[in-house]
């Protein structure tokens, strides 16, 4: 256990020194940075010269940390990314700085409440879903742990669209979070590298024959910004660094003074494509060239920057893998491989095999899905075109890879064509996965299945050839965001029973094993998910203008819109449900709220069809007297961290109900759980785990596993003879087919019908019966209240291992090989047998 005695507690009176010079602090950021006056300050205002007074005291202590690690030759971490989705930052930083309390009775003194503040910050959403807000709990954690790290990716001017849900049908708006400044960053015009697309390679015999000259085309500056990244108790500090592209050449003023201003900006404009918008594809490579250009700008900037980084403090690169690791979050960053390659052989003279083994040790790779659609493949003659020195790279690197298959298993040209670098099959395509892999120390999967599933499936031959390096790190995610910002009340109840060290030490929720029956301490619990319940309530009411009881089941489904997770599968049932309530209207049903939110990609048609169904059943249900209110259903548009943060507080049942084997892990499941709620899932991802810690009474499983989903998907797809022997499942899709949700326009979902008949893809129609049953199940255990709090209780109880820290504190002494700073590493929860 950890001594707690040098920090103060959270909830200490605010010392009056304190008060004057914060309130000091943030009126002279009003004054002097704002250009305002108190009198005339906008809300926006206020935020803004609060942040920046945090700011103040947050780089003193960045600059200290940078100091020590460069000090102590510290190994560093690189964590390249295209997506952080790092929603709002000012109580995160504010909380981990323990500056909560003073910065609320400042503000409060100068007449301004700073919950009204916070909701002035818009959500950075540089990142899709899942993976992006992994690598945002990753940054939050790597400075708990004192790990000096820096985050890489792409400074976005649109983040990912703004979803308006207009008569049911999802809309995108570009998301303009920009647009009043931001606080946190930092430019750094200063920090600027060149990056260089297309042209010719030249090898000049007398250079040695791996080495060669590129001759780009085009060049674009990619300039730094920073962003500082605070650690629990504010002791170490990190920068996430994203890069913005332009122009070596922003205006032609030859052609300006023409009159033609339009070509004048047109070698600006094509440069800064590149960080315009942020690709809103979940789980399907984009494919296009402006991402290829995207992956390669912000890799060659990040590796140029951490190899200066070395040079400046090593002066040479053959330590560089005792100096620097660098993680490449999926496939988007491979080029990394091939980028490093270059620089060691053709720009520091390394020899191959020498830059090789370098390269191998520096990288490791993280892969967060198994949906071949996802892995990305670029057309060898793109590649040519835009970077025709690393296609020879990928060329050279596959010869030896190719000699070391044909070693292994001599003469099986098959083989040799499933692990080349190249895929010869469909036009010749670069396998980013296999290049990401061929060049890292380790890979590792999200969940202990999802790692398992790679070796057995898309990464089976290349681990065959390199057995050693395919690892697990189950995801977590950080428990100061996700249980103490989103959730004060039920952390005031956690310090309380659990003690302070809980705040330090997440494996102390262990102690509310023992009040998990106490009824006392269970309506306090009830209290607290009351109270949480009813802001969320009240939100549904103020955004779709639907009451809701809250006191029924908030039944919470939250997450990217995709066939594989299975939103028809939830609305199916509650079409079901709403059938059987109508069938008896006296029958003691449990009240239930179907709470759903999340994007689709713009380009998904299908997904976009499910938001419609949800919102025309809803319709239906929410409109049907009835049904007395029992039974409601919300879609709330626009879903982000933000409200992810209202809505997980809330909920009384998660659903993790992905087809088996589809879901890499998922990191909603461990929040929803740590926020007590009870997971109705399949056995995908991380839910296994989740089961192994909350045990399987906590838990409700059903459906196929994993292994019978492959036997049925082989038997073909026809789900006639499941429906068949379902009456309740037959009249729900009769019910979409004929239109019962959407009379005006009755074959509006004729497609979903159809699919759920006889392409069962998903084994939504398979999974059904078994799902519908596990509800019931659900229902009856709500109506013994004891028994429901006492499982929400014994959740909460056993996440801690879920904690990023946690993670973290795996990826660094598996992967990474840094030390974990001792007096800053939260223990979260030892591993189960
Ligand atoms: C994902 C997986 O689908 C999730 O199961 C996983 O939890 C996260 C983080 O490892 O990664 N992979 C992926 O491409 N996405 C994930 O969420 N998609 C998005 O981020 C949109």
């Amino acid at each position: 256990m950890q001594e707690q005695t040098n920090y103060p507690a959270l909830d200490q009176p605010v010392d009056e020194l304190a008060l004057t010079e914060i309130k000091g602090a943030i009126l002279a950021k009003l004054r002097l940075a704002i250009g305002k006056d108190a009198s005339m300050a906008t809300r926006r205002d206020w935020y803004k010269a609060a942040a920046l007074a945090l700011r103040d005291r947050i780089v003193h202590r960045w600059l200290t940390a940078e100091k020590q690690s460069y000090d102590a030759g510290a190994k560093r971490v690189y964590y390249l990314s295209l997506e952080f989705l790092i929603g709002r930052l000012f109580t995160d930083a504010l909380n981990n700085m323990g500056l909560l309390p003073v910065f609320e009775a400042a503000l409060g003194d100068l007449g301004v409440d700073l919950a009204d503040l916070r909701k002035c910050e818009p959500d950075a959403a540089l990142g899709n879903g899942g993976l992006g807000r992994l690598a945002a709990c990753f940054m939050e954690s790597m400075a708990t742990l004192a790990i000096p790290a820096i985050g890489y990716g792409i400074r976005y001017d649109f983040g990912l669209f703004r979803q308006i849900v207009n008569q049911g049908w999802q809309q995108e708006y570009p998301d303009e979070w920009l647009a009043f400044g931001n606080p946190w960053e930092f430019q750094r015009p200063e920090v600027v590298y060149n990056v260089h697309f297309g042209g010719h390679v030249e090898h000049a015999d007398d250079r040695g024959r791996d080495r060669a000259t590129w001759h780009p085309a085009e060049t674009v500056e990619a300039m730094a910004y920073d962003t500082p990244i605070v650690g629990w108790r504010g002791q170490h500090v990190n920068a996430l660094r994203l890069w913005s592209a332009h122009a070596p050449d922003p205006l032609k003023l030859d052609v300006f003074n023409t009159g033609d201003y339009v070509s004048a900006n047109a070698e600006q404009a094509r440069a800064e494509a590149i960080c315009k918008f942020l690709y809103p594809n979940d789980e399907s490579a984009a494919g296009r060239e402006l991402r290829l250009r995207q992956e390669y700008f912000f890799v060659s900037a990040s590796l140029q920057d951490l190899i200066n980084r070395h040079l400046s403090a090593d002066g040479q690169l053959r330590s560089l893998a005792q100096k620097a690791a660098v993680q490449l979050n999926d496939t988007h960053p491979s080029l990394a491989v091939t980028e490093l390659m270059r620089i060691l052989v053709d720009l520091h003279n390394f020899r191959w095999d020498e830059a090789w083994k370098l390269t191998v040790a520096t990288l490791s790779y993280t892969n967060h899905t198994l949906l071949p659609e996802a892995l990305e493949t670029w057309p060898v003659e793109l590649f040519e075109r835009l970077l025709p020195r690393h296609l020879e790279i990928i060329y050279r690197i596959n010869v030896q890879h190719l000699a070391l298959a044909e070693e292994r298993c001599p003469g099986d040209i098959e083989y040799r064509a499933s692990v080349s670098l190249i895929d010869e099959r469909s036009g010749r395509r670069v396998r980013m996965g296999q290049l990401a892999f061929v060049g890292s120390h380790r890979i590792n999967g999200v969940s202990a299945m999802h790692s398992d599933l790679m070796k057995e499936t898309v990464f089976n031959d290349l681990h065959h050839l390199y057995p050693q390096r395919i690892t697990n790190k189950t995801n977590g995610i950080t428990f100061r965001r996700w249980l103490m910002l989103a959730n004060p009340r039920l952390t005031a109840l956690l310090r309380e029973t659990c003690g302070e060290a809980v705040l330090d030490d997440f494996s102390q929720l262990e102690r509310l094993e023992t009040h998990s029956s106490d009824l006392e301490f269970q309506q306090r619990f009830r209290d607290v998910k009351h109270h949480n319940k009813l802001a969320l309530a009240r939100l549904i009411g103020e955004r779709n203008n639907i009451k809701v009881d809250p006191s029924a089941l908030f039944d919470v489904q939250i997450k990217r819109i995709h066939e594989y997770k299975r939103q028809l599968l939830n609305i199916l049932e509650t079409i079901a449900l709403y059938h059987a309530m109508k069938d008896d209207p006296q029958a003691n049903w449990v009240p239930r709220v179907k709470i759903f939110a999340g994007k689709a990609a713009a380009s998904y048609r299908y997904a976009k069809l499910i938001i419609k169904l949800i919102n025309d059943v809803a319709e239906i249900v929410n409109n049907d007297a009835s049904l007395g209110g029992k039974l409601k259903v919300a879609f709330l548009a626009d879903y982000n961290v933000s409200l992810a943060e209202v809505i997980i507080p809330a909920a009384d049942l998660s659903e993790q109900i992905s087809t088996a084997g589809m879901e890499a892990s998922g990191t909603g499941n461990m929040k929803l759980a740590l926020n007590g709620a009870l997971t109705i899932g399949t056995l995908d991802g991380a839910n296994i785990e989740i089961r192994d810690w909350v045990q399987p009474e906590n838990i409700a499983i059903f459906g196929m596993e994993a292994g019978d989903v492959m036997v049925r998907r082989k038997q073909g797809l026809d789900a006639s003879d499941v429906i068949r022997k379902s009456p309740r499942l037959e009249r729900a899709i009769r019910a979409i087919e004929s239109g019962e949700f959407s009379p005006g326009d009755p074959a509006r979902f004729a497609s979903i019908g159809h699919a759920l008949r006889y392409l069962d893809h998903y084994m939504v129609s398979a999974d059904f019966d078994s799902y519908y049953e596990a509800q019931r199940g659900i229902d009856a255990r709500w109506q013994v209240a004891p028994a429901w709090t006492r499982a929400s209780i014994l959740n909460v109880a056993r996440m801690a291992w879920f904690s990023s820290d946690r993670t973290i504190r795996e990826y660094a002494e598996d992967i990474w090989h840094v030390p974990i700073h001792p007096t800053a590493s939260p223990l979260s929860g030892a591993k189960r047998e």
